[in-house]
C-alpha cells in the first residue's frame, strides 16, 4: 500500500522520465516506504522535498570519440548523473557496460543518495558511465577511451564537486587512466578527484575489497540479530567481479564456504567450495571466463547459462547487476532453505523477489545499506587524500566493519520504530531518507 500523495509523485516520475524503467522501479521501491514518514512530517510534502529528490541536480551527457587498435573509429555516450549534494560532493561510481542508459544511471544515482547517506559520511549521491563495452579490448583501447571520457567530464568533478569511482567494467585499471587525464589536464595532483586509486598513488589499502567484504559482515550482522551465525554456512554468490571475489573471501574467513559464482555467460559450482586463489588468477590475471575455472578444478562443474539459485544454500549473496534474482529464482531459494540474502550488487533483486523473502522470513538486506562499504572506504579513502595520510590495512577495515554494523543497527531501529521490524528495506529507506530530506529542508528551496 502506497500513501495517496506519494503515488501521485510517482506518476508524475514516470511522466516526466519516460521509458526509465529501472529508475521508475527505484523510486517507487523507496517512496513505498515513505507512508509512515509523511504521517509525522507533512513538510517533507508541503516543501517538495520528495519531488525534489527524485529530480537530479544536474545531468550531463557527452560524447565519447576513440579510436581502436586498428583504426576504427567509434563514438558512445557518456553520463553523469550528479543527483543530490545536500550532504556532500556528488559521490558514486562509473559503469562501462554496452547496456548503460540515462535509465540506469539514474536509478543507480538515486539509490547512492541514500546508500552514501546511511554511511553517515559526508557524501552526495551521483552515478555515471557510458555504453562502452571493455570485453575484449586492449590494454591501450581502455587507455584511450578512458582518455576521452575523461577530456569531457573532468570540467564537471573536483574533490569538493564531484567524485566518482569504479562499477561495472570499471576497476584499478580504468581509474588509473582516468586519474592521469584529469591530472594532465587540470596540471593539479587532486587525489581526492577519484576514489579506488592504486594504493602507490594516492589509493586507500580495503577500497578493493570493501564492498563484497561489507556485504558479509552485513550479512553476519543480520543472522547475528536472529541468533545465528555465518560460520558453517553454505553461500552462493553470483557474479565474479570486484564484489563477488571479496564476498567470496570474507565469507571463507568468517567459516562460510562458497559452492558456487557465475558470469553473464554461465555458472560454476564447486562444492568444495570456490578456490579463491584460481579464481582471483583468472578474473584479476588473465581477465578471463569463469568457464576456464573448471578446467583447473576437478571438484567443479560449469553450466552454461545456469541460473545460479537454483543451487541450494544458507546464505546468498547476489552481487552481479541490476534484476538478476527474480520471484521465481527467490522462491527456489526459499524451497532449498536459504535463511538470508545480503544485496552486493544495487537492485539486483526484483520487488517480487523481496516479497517473496519477506513473505518467507527470510533474512533480507537491500543493497543501499549491504553494499554501502565500499563508498563508505571511498569516503575513508577521501578522508585520507584530504590529510595527505595513509592508513593501515587493519585500521582500516576496523573502520568499515564499525560502518557496516552502525548502518545495520540504524536499518535495523529505524525499522522498528516505523512500524515495521525486521524489515531492512523500510528501516534502510526510511534512515536514508530522513537524514538527506532533513538536510534538503534546512539548504531551503534549492
Ligand atoms: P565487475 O565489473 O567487477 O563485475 C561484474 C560481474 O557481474 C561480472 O561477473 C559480470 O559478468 C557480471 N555481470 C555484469 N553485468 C551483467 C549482466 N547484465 N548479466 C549477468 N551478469 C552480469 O563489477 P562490480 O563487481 O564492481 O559490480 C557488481 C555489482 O555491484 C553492480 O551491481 C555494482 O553496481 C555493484 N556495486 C559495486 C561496488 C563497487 O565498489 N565496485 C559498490 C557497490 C555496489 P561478465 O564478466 O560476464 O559481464
Ligand atoms: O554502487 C556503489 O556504491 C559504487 N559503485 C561505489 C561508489 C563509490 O563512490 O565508491
Amino acid at each position: 500500500m502506497i500513501d495517496e500523495k506519494l503515488e501521485s509523485v510517482i506518476s508524475e516520475v514516470i511522466a516526466r522520465n519516460p521509458g526509465q524503467t529501472e529508475f521508475h522501479q527505484s523510486v517507487r521501491e523507496v517512496l513505498e516506504s515513505l507512508g509512515p514518514v509523511v504521517a509525522k512530517h507533512p513538510e517533507f510534502l508541503d516543501h517538495k522535498v520528495i519531488e525534489r529528490i527524485c529530480e537530479p541536480e544536474r545531468q550531463i551527457l557527452f560524447r565519447v570519440p576513440w579510436q581502436d587498435d586498428s583504426g576504427e573509429f567509434h563514438i558512445n555516450r557518456g553520463m553523469r548523473v550528479e543527483f543530490n549534494s545536500a550532504l556532500g560532493p556528488f559521490k558514486g561510481g562509473l559503469r562501462f557496460h554496452p547496456s548503460v542508459n540515462l535509465g540506469i544511471v539514474k536509478f543507480l544515482g538515486f539509490e547512492q543518495i541514500f546508500k552514501n547517506a546511511l554511511t553517515g559520511m559526508p557524501i552526495g549521491g551521483g552515478k555515471g558511465g557510458a555504453n562502452f563495452d571493455p570485453k575484449g579490448r586492449s590494454d591501450s583501447e581502455i587507455m584511450r577511451f578512458c582518455q576521452s571520457f575523461m577530456t569531457e567530464l573532468y570540467r564537471h568533478l573536483g574533490e569538493y564537486t564531484d567524485v566518482p569511482a569504479g562499477d561495472i567494467g570499471v576497476g584499478g585499471r580504468e581509474i588509473g587512466y582516468l586519474f592521469g587525464q584529469y591530472k594532465r589536464i587540470t596540471n593539479r595532483y587532486e587525489s581526492g578527484v577519484l576514489t579506488g586509486k592504486g594504493i602507490e598513488w594516492g589509493g586507500a589499502l580495503v577500497r578493493t575489497e570493501a564492498t563484497g567484504y561489507g556485504a558479509v559482515l552485513f550479512a553476519q550482522e543480520m543472522l547475528r540479530a536472529r541468533g545465528e551465525d555465518l560460520d558453517g554456512r553454505t553461500c552462493v554468490v553470483s557474479g565474479s567481479g570486484n564484489v563477488a571475489i571479496y564476498a567470496i573471501e570474507k565469507t571463507h574467513q568468517l567459516g562460510g564456504k562458497v559452492v558456487a559464482c557465475s558470469d553473464s555467460s554461465g555458472v560454476v559450482h564447486d562444492p568444495d567450495g570456490i578456490d579463491l586463489g584460481l579464481l582471483k588468477q583468472i578474473k584479476e590475471v588473465e581477465r578471463g571466463r569463469i568457464s576456464t575455472y573448471v578446467e583447473r578444478k576437478p571438484s567443479a562443474t560449469y553450466t552454461d547459462r545456469g541460473c545460479i539459485w537454483d543451487i541450494p544454500c544458507d546464505v546468498a549473496f547476489p552481487s552481479a547487476t541490476q534484476n538478476e534474482l527474480t520471484g521465481r529464482d527467490a522462491k527456489a531459494l526459499v524451497a532449498n532453505g536459504c535463511i538470508a540474502v545480503s544485496e552486493g550488487a544495487n537492485m539486483p533483486s526484483t520487488p517480487e523477489a523481496v516479497d517473496v523473502f519477506h513473505e518467507a522470513g527470510v533474512a533480507f538486506g537491500p543493497g543501499k545499506a549491504a553494499n554501502a562499504g565500499g563508498v563508505a572506504t571511498s569516503a575513508l579513502e577521501m578522508q585520507q587524500n584530504a590529510s595527505r595520510d595513509s592508513w593501515s590495512f587493519s585500521y582500516t577495515e576496523d573502520r568499515l566493519a564499525e560502518i557496516m554494523r552502525s548502518i545495520h543497527a540504524t536499518c535495523h531501529a529505524t525499522a522498528e520504530e516505523y512500524g515495521a521490524p525486521g524489515n531492512y528495506v523500510m528501516g534502510a529507506n526510511i534512515a536514508g531518507f530522513l537524514k538527506v530530506a532533513t538536510a534538503m529542508d534546512a539548504l531551503g528551496l534549492v
